[in-house]
């Protein structure tokens, strides 16, 4: 399936419906009192988060989403029908921009959320609202409000917890086999993957957190080499990254040589993408060279980054004890999160 994460709509949402201008009729009534009742509110254009979907590829070859007018007013104080709106349907951790401001429109973050990107103009009042004792007949009516007309640009960013990142080959996916029940391509052959894989990792006492496999960078990234690094965005918003190296292609004479790299790739992508929580770990260590090669990568790391973590997806060495430390680090940060909102809220109470 193809895997679409940014595209643009136009949307219009619909007129109000006009009020209308009538006057109350019956035999024997010569000048009835006004009776033109009040336009329709046009249809929004409405995005909505579904669960079920995962890519944008829905809206690829949809070009507008028109919501549809007010009905007008009718006499015998009858209101217009409200126009239909036009539902958008998005996956969950879509954000939605005004391409012309480039304002935040809507950010889509659970299942069945909602938001109005265009609105409906408001049905115009019919003639029997203008009724006063100055003015017992009136013969106007308000026109309905446009609706509001604009290109959004729609931008799809997985919601994950944790993004796993590295040089294509660093057996990503084969991470990602090995701690949730995604299944992906794994080959030994680089850009295996092509599209970010989410699953879901359980970590004891009914608490999980979602993972992203994200597919290899490489150096240049950021100029478009391999396959560019437009899935980084999809890390943007997980709150640990697993920064995972082939130990047995480290470089023996700069061992820091690829995560150096892809350290670079990320701060010139977002330097908040730099700055994120990093979990180092060295793969494939049930080959020889690799335990070997990981070694020397454990003492060059930086302090900041120890300890080193050494797994071998393939045979599942170290791999859950790796999940319980993303565990941890994840309940750390939640707390600090909570903690941090407590003293913002506590400031607030108390300035
Ligand atoms: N010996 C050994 N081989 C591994 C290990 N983990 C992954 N591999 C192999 O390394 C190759 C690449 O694995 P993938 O999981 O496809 O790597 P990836 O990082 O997802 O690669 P891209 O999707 O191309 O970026 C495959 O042949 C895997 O079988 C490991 O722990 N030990
Ligand atoms: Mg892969």
């Amino acid at each position: 399936m193809k895997f679409i994460d940014e595209t643009k709509i136009r949307v219009v949402a619909g007129n109000g419906g006009p009020g209308c201008v009538s006057f109350y009729r019956a035999k024997f009534v010569r000048r009835g009192p006004p009776d033109g009742g009040n336009g329709g509110h046009g249809g929004d254009v409405v995005a909505e988060a579904d669960g079920q979907l995962t890519t944008l590829l829905d809206l690829r070859y949809r070009k507008e989403c028109k919501a549809s007018p007010g009905k007008r007013g009718a006499d015998a104080d009858c209101n217009g029908r409200r126009g239909d709106d036009c539902v958008i349907r998005v996956p969950v951790g879509t954000l939605i921009r005004d391409v012309a401001t480039g304002d935040l429109v809507a950010d889509l973050k659970t299942p069945g959320e909602r938001a109005v990107v265009a609105a409906g103009g408001r049905g115009g009042k019919g003639n029997a609202h203008f009724a006063s004792s100055t003015n017992r007949s009136p013969h106007f009516a308000q026109p309905g409000e446009p609706g509001e007309e604009r290109e959004l640009e729609i931008e799809l960013r997985l919601l994950a917890d944790v993004g796993i990142i590295g040089l294509p080959n660093a057996g990503k996916s084969t991470l990602i086999a090995a701690i949730s029940a995604v299944r992906p391509k794994i080959a030994d052959y680089p850009f295996t993957t092509l599209v970010p894989n989410l699953g879901v990792v359980g970590y004891g006492e009914g608490k999980s957190f979602v993972v992203a496999d994200i597919p290899g960078l490489i150096e240049g990234a950021h100029q478009g080499h391999g396959l560019g690094d437009k899935f980084l965005r999809h890390v943007m918003r997980t709150r640990v990254l697993i920064h995972l190296i082939d130990a047995s292609q480290i470089d023996e004479a700069d061992p820091l040589r690829e995560w150096k790299t892809i350290n670079r790739e990320l701060e010139l992508f977002d330097p908040e993408l730099g700055d994120k929580p990093q979990i180092v770990v060295a793969n494939k260590v049930d080959l020889p060279e690799g335990r070997e090669k990981a070694k020397l990568l454990a003492k060059k790391l930086p302090m900041a980054f120890r300890p080193l973590h050494v797994i071998s997806a393939a045979t599942t060495e170290g791999v859950q004890p790796l999940v319980q430390l993303v565990g941890w680090r994840l309940d750390a940060l939640r707390q600090q999160g909570e903690l941090d909102r407590d003293a913002a809220g506590a400031q607030e109470a108390n300035p």
